[in-house]
């Protein structure tokens, strides 16, 4: 059985092909629309997968937002260049004539990776730190998705009540700003308008405010860790996104949940299948797996 799956980030669509075994192949990226409006998003879908489709018997994808009943609602628009709404299964379907489903991004890469894992971890958590905060929880091996969609959805609790006003609408948000949009925004100077990709090379070449902004955006993912430990008891935590995934990221977030008290402690864990997790884990969920 192969599966066309989809990701789609705020930064970037990718889609590939999915063998039963998991192999990936012809594996595909484009940027992201930055649109308010759907027609954006569905042309840039059709170029992705015209040339996979014929391939593949169902499509599968993980996306950002919150995904209900096959729709997309974005909890924070500003990620999707303020488009609110996309009917994500009934375009697919409309452009691949294949059965579709989808899948919360996050939601999706934290049942792969509970796959990568084996049976020995029923209660784990993954965060995404890429363009928003993403997560998604597996608790006594079952992946909980919400009645609405909603769960998991842990860039959105609060991380500081004088902090940045978030995309969602509340203030302070740990998405405003340990994520690589929060990363940007935060940036002044010498670093004003660059990206967070661009803030992590700087910080490389031992730029000062470029290493303030990722040291704020890993101390503030290391209590988010201790929240997400207090409340589900996880026996490990595991971390994907391009921010979250950067060289060094992970050993900065570990220093800081050191910091906690020991109750708070779980393992971290850089994710298995890297940027893949999200494509992986809605073929997963396709597959029946
Ligand atoms: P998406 O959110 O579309 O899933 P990513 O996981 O690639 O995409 O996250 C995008 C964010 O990660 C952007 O803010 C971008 O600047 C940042 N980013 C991309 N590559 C890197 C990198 N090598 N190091 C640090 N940050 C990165
Ligand atoms: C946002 C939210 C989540 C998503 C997370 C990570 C939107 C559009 N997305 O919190 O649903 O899981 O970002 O998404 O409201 P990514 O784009 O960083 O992968
Ligand atoms: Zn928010």
């Amino acid at each position: 059985m192969t599966t066309l799956a989809i990701d789609i980030g705020g930064t970037k669509l990718a889609a590939a092909l999915v063998d039963s075994n998991l192999q990936i192949r012809e594996r595909r990226e484009l940027p992201t629309p930055a649109s308010k409006t759907p027609e954006a998003l569905r042309a840039a879908l059709q170029a992705l997968v015209a040339p996979l489709q014929g391939q593949a018997v169902h499509v599968a994808i993980a996306s950002t937002g919150i995904i209900r009943e096959g729709t997309l609602l974005a909890i924070n628009p500003l990620n999707l260049g303020g488009l609110m709404h996309f009917p994500l299964v009934q375009t697919l379907k409309e452009l691949t004539g294949l059965p579709t489903m989808a899948v919360n991004d996050a939601q999706a890469a934290a049942w792969a990776e509970h796959h990568a894992l084996g049976g020995e971890y029923g209660d784990m958590v993954f965060i995404t730190v890429s363009t928003g905060v993403g997560g998604g929880v597996v608790s006594e091996g079952k992946l909980l998705t919400g009645i609405n969609g909603l769960a998991g959805h842990l860039g959105h609790t609060l991380a500081d009540p004088h902090g940045p006003v978030c995309g969602c609408g509340r203030v302070g948000c740990v998405e405003a700003i340990a994520s690589g949009r929060g990363i940007a925004a935060a940036a002044e100077g010498t670093l004003a308008g660059c990206d967070a990709k661009t803030i992590f090379s700087r910080a490389g070449q031992g730029d000062e405010q470029a290493r303030h902004l990722i040291h704020r955006s890993a101390r503030t993912l290391a209590r988010l860790v201790a929240d997400v430990k207090a409340t589900t008891d996880c026996q490990i935590v595991v971390v994907g996104g391009s921010v979250g995934l950067a060289e060094g990221y992970l050993a900065l977030v570990e220093h800081y949940l050191a910091q906690e008290p020991l109750v708070y402690h779980v393992e971290l864990l850089a994710a298995h299948y890297r940027h893949d997790a999200g494509l992986l884990g809605a073929a997963l969920l396709a597959q029946g797996d």
